[in-house]
């Protein structure tokens, strides 16, 4: 061959390899690179979900360094050395498309992830250790997805064991606070024994999820999924499912569900919606009577004991609003619900026993009612919430619904808590330049009495007390963080203990006696 011959045929070569280099071939980087531990669905596997709808805040630009470098404290190894920044970049634009068709997520996928890691029947009928079971704490540590099992006496980790990746909304307990559901942002759903610190099941009950309920009579879990559009009703015993509950309204539109909460009283779930006007009750327990209109049981009382669970139907009661409400917050006795849209427009009460709105109120600043508290105050019985976008805390007399005071904060928070027993509440300032400092409030006078700065610069949040309201406990929300235990009445640090980005903090306790002060 001549020289000309072999030059033109090695550009030849060449040119195309120069153009690929330029327009790399990002299905095929991550059926190469990323579908081992993510999926070649892209559904997660031993990594988490790769759609953009699980992929949260983060930035196109930040999957792109933490695909080359890795993610530290996870399993995410860096790729550089086997990808260009064009592949990096190539792939990041990949993960956060939508793909042409969303993948199926219903019974039978459902049912093919459950794993039962112990046979409930065969569990221990008494506790393995001796920590009070009513003051231990579930703490999510988000930094290494891990939960520590804290003895709230002595405040000393019990066991500690990895989670599925990314839990968020709280955990939930059974009744009799002996077990424990946490959520994964990727649809897991896991039961931990408190007794014996053990697993006992999970399942994968949607592709993008935002919370769990478990009912009063601690039979079911509700999981309120964003894809697809389902409430998904679990057994609590080993988390097999039992329904899906398609989110669909009137025109055949689909709506994603923002948080489903139980409302015992009721024996029903109550699902907050993204994308309707509407306000979704489910039954899980046969009511005796028809309790409201649209709802029919045929049952007669005395019945409901002999029938079994299977023949429940958990059907639906659609409440329609004029206005959408996604986040909530429940009277005592779970007949009303105040509501506030992410929009930061006004506010609704809707009763639940008639079924419709039966008042508007003043709720500017996107108030985080989810993270509300209730507390007497001058003989009557007010609500106190944090809000996300304005700097304030409103508070709200929970008879007449009227804003009885706003106190001015060092930013926007997220959690606000206390205790019956404890004379202040605890609101962190989240957002900000202050996001270190927390609001010491006096319930008695409704003013911030002290503001703590426990570890200057980082961000400190999510308080929670002891059974007894006698310590609150704290986290510093940082990768090296850590948890505070203090005093909760003179405010003295009593302990610290070292922790991987903690998040929120569960007392068994406060959340099965549906503490005034915490969530529920
Ligand atoms: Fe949450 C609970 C919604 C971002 C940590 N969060 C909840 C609940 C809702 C909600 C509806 C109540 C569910 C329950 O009780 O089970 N959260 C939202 C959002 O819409 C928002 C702003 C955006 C999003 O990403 O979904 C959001 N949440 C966050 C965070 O960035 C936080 C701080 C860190 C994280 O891990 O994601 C966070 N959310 C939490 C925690 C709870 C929670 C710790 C439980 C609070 C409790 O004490 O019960």
């Amino acid at each position: 061959m001549r020289l000309a011959s072999v030059l033109a045929t090695g550009f030849a070569l060449l040119a195309p390899l120069a153009v690929q280099a330029a327009e790399p071939d990002a299905a095929r980087l991550y059926t190469e690179t990323c579908a081992a531990c993510h999926g070649g669905d892209r559904l997660g596997a031993i990594g988490p979900a790769l759609l953009p709808q699980n992929l949260g805040r983060l930035k196109p630009a930040e999957a792109k360094e933490i695909i080359l470098h890795g993610r530290p404290a996870t399993q995410m190894p860096g790729f550089a050395d086997q990808l260009s920044e064009a592949d990096a970049e190539a792939l990041a634009a990949y993960i956060f498309a939508v793909p042409e068709s969303m993948p199926q997520w219903g019974m039978a996928e459902i049912a093919a992830s459950h794993v039962l890691h112990a046979d409930p029947a065969a569990l221990p009928d008494r506790p393995t250790h001796a920590s009070d079971l009513m003051n231990l704490f579930a703490v999510v540590e988000s930094g290494d997805h891990h939960v520590t099992i804290l003895d709230g006496d002595r405040f000393e980790p019990i066991d500690r064991f990895r989670s599925r990746f990314a839990l968020h909304g709280g955990i939930k307990y059974s009744p009799d606070g002996r077990f424990a559901y946490m959520a994964s942002r990727d649809g897991w759903v896991s039961v931990y024994d408190m007794w014996t610190l053990q697993m006992v099941a999970e399942v994968r009950a949607g592709i993008n999820t935002r919370n769990i309920a478990v009912s009063g009579d601690g039979k079911w879990v509700a999981v309120g999924n964003m894809v697809p559009a389902s409430v998904v009703i679990l057994n609590a015993r080993d988390l097999s499912p039992h329904t899906v509950i398609p989110v669909i309204g009137d025109k055949g539109a689909e709506s994603r569900v923002s948080a489903v909460y139980a409302a015992p009283p009721r024996g029903s779930f109550i699902v907050a919606l993204k994308d309707l006007p509407e306000v979704w009750e489910i039954p899980y327990v046969t009511p005796k009577k028809p309790y409201y209109p649209g709802l029919v049981h045929n049952y007669e009382p005395g019945m409901v004991e002999a029938l079994d669970v299977r023949d429940q139907a958990f059907q639906v009661r659609r409440i329609k609003l004029d206005d959408y409400l996604d986040d909530f917050f429940f009277d005592q006795g779970y007949e009303n619900l105040m509501g506030a849209a992410r929009n930061g427009r006004n506010g609704q009460v809707v009763n639940l026993i008639v079924g419709r709105k039966i008042a508007d109120i003043p709720l500017s600043g996107m108030p985080h009612l989810g993270s509300g508290i209730t507390f007497d105050w001058n003989g009557r019985r007010v609500m106190a919430s944090p809000n996300l976008k304005e700097n304030k805390i409103s508070v709200i007399d929970m008879t007449t619904w009227q804003t009885v005071k706003e106190l001015e904060t060092l930013g926007p928070g997220f959690f606000m808590r206390s205790h019956e027993k404890a004379p202040y509440a605890f609101a962190d300032v989240f957002f900000g330049p202050n996001k270190d400092a927390v609001h010491v409030i006096d319930k008695t006078t409704l003013e911030i009495v002290e503001t703590l700065r426990l570890e200057p610069g980082k961000t400190v949040a999510h308080a929670e007390f002891t059974e007894d309201g006698r310590h609150v406990l704290l986290s510093v929300m940082e990768d090296d963080g850590a948890l505070i235990v203090l005093d909760a009445a003179t405010l003295e640090e009593v302990k610290r203990l070292p922790m991987r980005r903690p998040v929120g903090k569960y007392n068994v306790a406060n959340k099965i006696r549906y503490e005034e002060g915490t969530s529920h």
